[in-house]
């Protein structure tokens, strides 16, 4: 039984209690300041709690950006560089399979992988970084490329987006990360990525992912120039693909950092703002498995929080991240696998290592395989 008792979340509560689905109107609602946090956050955590019980997931990462160079310019991102910038890199054959090698010394078992749209590298060059890491390292998993890398590759190669994501998988892609949505409203998305993939090609990529029987994440891009409305659409327009395809694995609510971005004159979330989003997009997304608290985007101790406001997942060691830090985050570079299983504990929740699809990790120091499936509940 739950302790909630404000007027204004009682419709929504019988629903959440029902299991019955919010409408885009409950998400206004639950998006009104005078909703109270821990309210919501309960209702969220009766979510969370009826998908993935009490465990809380993380895994060994790493991270991997081959170069920081890119034709476009996103106001919200600090991690770019123009050709010419001293900033602007291009990582060889060498430095990525270096990479690589460091991963699997320290166990890692997923390498996510983005980075800039180079305005010289051929199509070759990006399938290359997903070939030789593979052929190296076949048992890291490649977690590789978002739609607007994607889409930039079909008009380099001339391909379709199966075309391109069939020869991705033929050079040993595992599964795409959840970037580059942002926000998928047109009034918001002119304003801070107008050139690059919008919302339809963002979710062909998505739906033909799925359809080729690779699995997602997804993603939004939170506390910049957005309004709540948006932020519902944006969940509601995930939730429709997800009814289709099945293919979403986790959703992840990226708080902005705005230092040394277009946008640098806007506040960070505050912390009750990151909560708040965490708990939405648990109510309203309900047929996507699993919620990530980004401890590098949140800060540690938001991140503990959030697993009982709705999040099951906490990502990972995740060493060499760039996006974030480029744009002020502050939390460090890397945490240990001792330091992640503690942060769970200390939270009140199972820590449960998992691999990129959701098996769980069967370790004995930097050797292991992946066990059953994790299952998600309702
Ligand atoms: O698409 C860029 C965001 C995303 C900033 O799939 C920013 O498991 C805040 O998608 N402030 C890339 N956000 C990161 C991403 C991700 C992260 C962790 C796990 C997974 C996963 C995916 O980062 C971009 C954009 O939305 N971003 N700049 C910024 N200044």
């Amino acid at each position: 039984m739950l302790r909630t008792s404000s007027p204004i979340l009682k419709p929504i509560r019988d629903k959440v209690e029902a299991g019955e689905r919010l409408s885009l109107d409950d998400g206004l609602v639950l998006e009104r300041p005078d909703v109270p946090l821990p309210e919501l956050g309960e209702l969220a955590n009766l979510v969370r709690e009826r998908k993935n019980g009490n465990f809380a997931y993380y895994n060994i990462n790493t991270h991997l950006n081959p170069t920081n160079v890119c034709v476009y310019r996103c106001v919200f991102c600090a991690f770019r560089s123009d050709l010419r910038d001293p900033k602007g890199y291009v990582m060889s054959d060498e430095q990525i399979l270096a990479r690589g090698a460091e991963a699997v010394e320290n166990g890692c078992t997923e390498m996510h992988i983005v980075g800039g749209l180079h305005h010289q590298r051929k199509y070759d060059w990006y399938v290359n970084v997903i070939r030789i890491l593979h052929e190296a390292y076949p048992e890291l998993h490649l977690k590789a490329w978002t739609p607007v890398e994607i889409d930039w590759f079909c008009r380099l190669a001339k391909k379709s987006v199966r075309e391109v994501l069939e020869d991705m998988v033929g050079a040993g892609l595992g599964s795409l990360p959840g970037g580059g949505a942002e926000i998928f409203h047109p009034e918001v998305r002119n304003q801070i990525c107008e050139h690059k993939a919008d919302s339809h090609r963002w979710f062909e990529v998505h739906r033909t992912a799925h359809a080729l029987g690779l699995r997602s994440n997804c993603t939004m891009l939170y506390g910049h120039i957005e309004q709540p409305y948006h932020r519902i659409d944006h969940l509601i327009r995930l939730r429709e693909l997800q009814d289709e395809t099945g293919g979403f694995q986790t959703f992840i609510p990226l708080a902005f950092h705005p230092d040394h971005t277009g946008l640098s004159h806007i506040k960070k979330p505050s912390s009750l703002m990151d909560l708040r989003v965490m708990a939405v997009s648990r109510l309203v997304l309900d047929n996507v498995p699993h919620v990530k608290a980004y401890w590098i985007m949140l800060g540690i101790g938001t991140a503990q929080v959030a697993l009982s406001y709705g999040a099951d997942d906490i990502d990972g060691t995740v060493r060499h991240e760039l996006i974030y830090h480029d744009a002020g985050a502050t939390t460090p570079e890397v945490q240990s696998v001792e330091e992640l299983r503690r942060l769970i504990v200390e939270a009140g929740r199972e820590p449960v290592e998992r691999d990129t699809l959701y098996h769980r990790v069967d370790r004995d120091g930097t050797h292991w395989h992946a066990g059953a499936a994790i299952t998600a509940g309702a």
